[in-house]
């Protein structure tokens, strides 16, 4: 029989094929709590405890940063957090439909955001709002998706940073595509080349999207970063129904490098991230980062995650958690007093206010703003169709219901 550790990742010609056994009830527990285990690949530079540990390998991706830049990446994170908790507090409150938590993912997401030149593009699946932040999208702009106004409300050109996807896989096409065009128009070569990146989840690799979009990149040396936040969890799906081998190997199939980091430490995901844009850029693209990491809170306010996994694994994750090895670091390394701390937490407090005012006093969309926001011309029969609806909005109180 094989063991838990087989089951879970099985070795070629090691103990009986994945396929061909039968898990027990006690294999299958062993593989959900072997989520919480990055493995020896893991690439990692500050421990949970907050300890650097040297790496010379990647190391010299990050030799560049101060005390001063690690306190900004800690004030990312905070802030991203707290826009995050506040956007959750505020679809509870009625104020927005729904809403989907980063809680957890903070380092992933600015430490690869941060790693991103003006130049570079973006494409985010709709957990980004860390990504978002980096890019310059302000918290607010992203209010109105899960209201159900718009779409999102930024310039994805002018913010390198394109609209939210909620179609799981559906953007790793379009990075796909996008990455091509900066192929075939010379946009790759030297330090100042562009690179793309996709963020998608665990789930996500599941999909047949995702897969093409692995085949286009690598037969066209795309330079196209793919960022795939491993949360350990599509919904109530574990990893383990997505993939017998760590989701970082599967890159080999396609023939480009993969690499699996610990998606809770900014530092080893900016050093990795910086490693994979820059490969690209200089046109030895496509690369697979697999950021592990966990969602510590629901898939979205729709969701219970009680119902499907047990408390002391997210118990586990949080003494992981991606801020907190970062604040014992500044304090314990890098003489960094109170008051710092002190001050971001007055400036999250003055973002999440502001955020809140600004949720609570979002104008109602005018009724024909979804006849005129989705093709660049209108046509015959949605002209009609406009008119007709707007007549029949216009017999009710107000004209607006
Ligand atoms: C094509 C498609 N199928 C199903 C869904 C429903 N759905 C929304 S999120 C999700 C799970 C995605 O999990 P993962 O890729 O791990 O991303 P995460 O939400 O964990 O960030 C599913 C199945 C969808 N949005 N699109
Ligand atoms: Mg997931």
């Amino acid at each position: 029989m094989s063991s838990p550790e087989q089951w879970t990742h099985p070795e070629p010609g090691v103990g009986p094929a994945a396929t061909a056994a039968k898990p027990t009830a006690e294999q299958v527990i062993a593989g959900l709590r072997a989520t919480s285990e990055g493995g020896p690949e893991l690439v990692q530079l500050l421990t949970p405890e907050g300890e650097r540990v040297p790496n010379s390998q990647w190391d010299p991706y990050v030799s560049d940063v101060t005390a001063e830049d690690l306190r900004n990446l800690y004030r990312d994170m905070v802030l991203t957090r707290r826009v995050d908790r506040e956007a959750n507090a505020l679809q509870r409150q009625g104020q927005l439909g729904i809403w989907v938590p980063l809680l957890g993912q903070e380092a992933a997401q600015i430490g690869s955001g941060r790693a991103l030149k003006p130049q570079d593009m973006a494409f985010p699946s709709y957990r980004e709002h860390g990504v978002a932040w980096t890019r310059g999208v302000k918290p607010t702009e992203l209010l109105g998706i899960f209201r159900g106004t718009d779409h999102g409300s930024w310039d994805p050109l002018a913010n390198r940073f394109h609209l939210y996807t909620i179609v799981i896989g559906n953007q790793v096409l379009n990075a796909a595509g996008y990455a091509m065009g900066q192929r075939f128009e010379g946009k790759v070569g030297d330090d100042d080349g562009e690179a793309t990146i996709c963020y998608f989840g665990d789930g996500a690799t599941s999909q047949g999207d995702v897969h093409e979009g692995f085949v286009w990149a690598s037969v066209y040396d795309a330079p196209l970063v793919f960022f795939c936040q491993n949360n350990q969890w599509a919904i109530s799906e574990p990893t383990e129904r997505q993939s017998r081998l760590p989701l970082y190997q599967r890159a080999r199939g396609y023939g480009f490098p993969g690499i699996r980091v610990d998606g809770n430490d900014v530092l080893a995901t900016l050093a990795v991230s910086r490693w994979a844009l820059d490969e690209c850029r200089h046109g030895n693209g496509p690369v697979l980062i697999e950021a592990f990491t966990y969602r510590m809170d629901a898939h979205t306010t729709t969701d219970d995650p009680t119902r499907y996994r047990l408390s002391d694994e997210l118990e586990a994750w949080k003494l992981k958690d991606p801020i907190e090895r970062v604040r014992v670091h500044l304090v314990r390394h890098m003489d960094t007093e109170n008051e710092f701390f002190d001050q971001v937490q007055d400036e999250s407090d003055q973002l999440a206010a502001e955020l809140r005012e600004f949720c609570q006093n979002m104008p109602e969309p005018p009724p024909g703003r979804m006849f005129s926001e989705v093709y660049a011309e209108g046509s015959p029969v949605l002209d009609a169709q406009r008119d007709a609806y707007l007549e029949y909005a216009a017999g009710f109180d107000g004209g607006e219901h």
